[in-house]
């Protein structure tokens, strides 16, 4: 009798400590890995983007499918080889399920090989050229792509009296892609772009492109720059008069980045632009989240904090549906969700992996009933735009 009980017991605690080993596995922490630039000339991206990470945790707790999610930030200063080299450790030795952030385009670039070769879905929230998407079958983005937001504003300046313009781009990837969609677009409405100039994505001066477009005097510059060179940009076009002269600005949102639009003053007032995210976006969602936002951080959000903020909910939505499993289940569990974002309802293609959104015709204005700020402030707006740099 005494026996028989006793191999019992012993056999009941043998499957409880294997169920309990198994159980272990199964709950430990939910790893991100989330790679961005906290320093150097890409700060503010880095900045933004942990603030909306941190504030989706606060607002949608740190657990899912019952366990513990954990953000492993690393700060890869924009550097394409430090990026590598972090994303590498983190989905070696912390064994993350995911990789995000990823501040500018060639981040991204660098870091695609290791998530086909790992199966690590890598989710991009701020790189925006349109080729990201098609450098690995495991990235997915929130952010948003040049051709994208482009196409809008050049169609509208076509539309708007201005015939002749001269683009001026960050020399890079992005920057390559704003260039190319704004004359192909520009062209196709009747208008002439009579000088592409670029500059170079570190520490640029604006000065001799300046002088360029004073001497070339078009109807309108049409500018791309990254998120961080809006505000020394603009005050380099007052300095030297441009402001004055009759010759139109016209921008992506990039550069009447709503992190510097403060800082800019008066000089950015009526500078029309096209992007896929106002601060003073006008739906509830939008208020909610801004307010939330400013609340915990003392600044305004940016395109980028949204990025980041859509890119949790992305990933969050996803892990809930694989119960916390990662690799493959994981990325398709990513591909096709449809919610309503700060910006406005987005989709995650699920052929191209990129994300679907309105894109907006805006103004810079102050606005009186948000303590009287600079904000870009929406009147058109294009439906449901993909990525035309995917389209034939
Ligand atoms: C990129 C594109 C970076 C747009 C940006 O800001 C931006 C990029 C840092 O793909 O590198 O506004």
């Amino acid at each position: 009798m005494i026996t028989k009980r006793h191999a019992l017991k012993l056999a009941v605690a043998l499957l409880t400590s294997a169920a309990a080993s198994a159980y272990a596995a199964d709950t430990g922490p939910i790893k991100i890995g989330l790679i961005l630039p906290m320093t150097g000339q890409s700060a503010s991206t880095g900045r933004q983007i942990d603030a909306a990470v941190k504030l989706w945790m606060a607002q949608n707790g740190n657990k899912v499918a019952g366990r513990t999610v954990e953000v492993i930030l690393k700060d890869d200063g924009a550097v394409p080889d430090a990026t590598k080299r972090i994303a590498q450790e983190m989905i070696v030795n912390d064994k993350v399920a995911v990789i995000a952030g990823f501040g500018i385009t060639p981040t991204a670039l660098a870091t695609a090989p290791l998530a086909t070769q790992s199966k690590t879905p890598l989710v991009v929230m701020a790189a925006a050229t349109s080729s990201i998407t098609q450098a690995s079958p495991y990235i997915v983005r929130t952010s948003f792509t040049l051709p994208q937001v482009t196409v809008a504003i050049a169609d509208w300046a076509a539309k708007n009296k201005i015939k002749k313009a001269v683009t001026l781009v960050a020399d890079y990837g992005p920057g390559f892609d704003a260039e190319k969609f704004f004359d192909s677009q520009f062209r196709l409405d009747g208008g002439q772009v009579l000088d592409k100039l670029r500059t170079p994505l570190r520490a640029p001066d604006f000065a001799p492109v300046l002088q360029k477009v004073i001497d070339v005097k078009p109807d309108a510059l049409f500018v791309f720059l990254p998120s961080g060179q809006g505000a020394a940009f603009m005050k380099q076009f007052a300095e030297r008069g441009l402001d004055k002269s009759g010759i139109r600005l016209i921008a992506t949102g990039d550069v009447t980045d709503d992190d510097q639009l403060a800082e800019m003053g008066d000089v950015a007032i009526g500078v029309v632009n096209s992007h896929h995210y106002s601060a003073a976006h006008p739906s509830a969602t939008n208020k909610k989240f801004v307010a939330a936002f400013e609340a915990a951080n003392k600044f305004r959000p940016n395109f980028m904090a949204v990025g980041g903020y859509d890119g949790m909910r992305v990933i969050y939505k996803a892990l809930e549906a694989t119960k916390g499993a990662g690799g493959e289940a994981l990325l398709n569990a990513m591909k096709g969700q449809v919610f309503e974002s700060p910006r406005g309802p987005v989709l995650i293609d699920a052929q191209t992996r990129d994300i679907v959104q309105d894109v907006y015709i805006r103004k810079v204005e102050r606005v009186p009933a948000m303590n009287n700020g600079l904000y870009n402030v929406e009147f058109d707006v294009i439906k449901a735009v993909k990525d035309p740099g995917k389209q034939k």
